[in-house]
């Protein structure tokens, strides 16, 4: 599994992990560069003295290249962008908005850029901007998403644009990176699946809200707000409904909506916290290391292409 994406990251798999907000730790992110992906930390939020410990820990656990997920709407993004560009982080990716007026100052400082983009505009737009990549995500993923499935967002990018496409949402095992790459990507971007990792640090429920989910729990709140939100059906999206529903003010629901994912990740509250997940949570079943979530997928690849030249190869 070789892609024009390994030798840009600098990575052994074109697999990347999901930039997700205080679930992507160095621990996640030093155990998934070590199998042989690329892992990133989330800065989410997070003030930038913690950007910059969780860049130094990941060191610690791995020599190989990781990245750091930028989230365009943190308070803290000019803070986060100073400390990659200081820290010479090899890849950032970012999420929830246009990174165009950071492109530059990270590109002079040799780092890899590959924004998250939920259009066909924003993609061309991006790598008229010198991107190296894009990251097309389907609304099929978890947290913050956009309009449009990945099966119609990829190939519409990947006809749009020269530099390499990755796809995102609804990904987690080797069926899934098939039909990516049949679309047009040169690699994958995955997120629910590695929450479900021996080395995610995110409390155990959390873990077992993902497992115990079936195809239809993963819903969508905050349509209203203009910043829809996948996550799991649980007390806290039926009061979000209830609230959209009853047409709250703006203020009011994001009041609601502080500070629920911080409890579903560190207390494990998953009854009134924000699980954030994608629709593929149905098929996740199981606990494993990373370096096994890897090598599943790299290794399941070749006997669905055995099967697939079975129907299209002709013998
Ligand atoms: O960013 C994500 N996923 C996230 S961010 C997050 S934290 C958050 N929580 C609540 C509200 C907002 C953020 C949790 N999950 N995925 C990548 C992603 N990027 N999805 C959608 C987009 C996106 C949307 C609009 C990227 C670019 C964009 O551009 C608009 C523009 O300015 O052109």
């Amino acid at each position: 599994m070789k892609t024009r994406i390994c030798d840009l990251l600098g990575i052994k798999y074109p697999i990347i992990q999901g930039g997700m907000a205080w679930v992507a730790t160095a621990e996640l992110a030093g155990a998934i560069s070590n199998a042989g992906g690329l892992g990133l930390i989330a800065a989410g939020n997070a003030p930038a003295d913690w950007v910059r410990e969780q860049i130094k820990k990941a060191r610690e656990i791995t020599s190989n290249n990781f990245g750091v997920n930028i989230m365009l709407l943190s308070p803290f993004v000019d803070e986060v962008m100073n400390v990659v560009y200081e820290e010479r982080v090899p890849v950032i990716t970012t999420g929830a908005g246009n990174p165009g007026k950071y492109i530059g100052k990270l590109k002079s400082a040799g780092i890899r850029v590959v924004p998250v983009v939920p259009s066909v505009a924003l993609a061309k737009k991006m790598e008229r901007s010198g991107v190296d990549a894009v990251i097309a995500e389907g609304t099929e993923a978890g947290g913050h998403i956009g309009e449009l499935t990945t099966m119609v967002l990829l190939p519409q990018v990947s006809d749009a644009i020269s530099i390499p496409v990755i796809a995102a949402g609804g990904i987690a095992d080797s069926r899934g990176v098939i039909a990516a790459f049949a679309l047009g990507a040169e690699g994958v971007q995955i997120g629910t699946r590695f929450i479900c990792s021996k080395e995610c640090t995110v409390h155990e429920d959390y873990k077992g809200a993902i497992i115990k989910a079936s195809d239809r729990d993963a819903v969508v709140t905050g349509r209203s707000t203009g910043h829809p939100v996948r996550l799991l059906k649980n007390k806290l999206t039926r009061e979000y409904d209830n609230l959209e529903n009853q047409k709250a003010s703006l203020e009011e629901i994001e009041e609601f909506g502080r500070g629920r994912l911080q409890a579903a990740v560190c207390d494990g509250d998953i009854e009134f916290g924000s699980v954030m997940a994608g629709q593929i949570s149905g098929m996740i079943n199981d606990l494993k290391p990373c370096k096994e979530i890897i090598e599943e997928i790299v290794s399941g690849t070749s006997s669905i292409i055995e099967r697939l030249s079975m129907y299209l190869g002709g013998n």
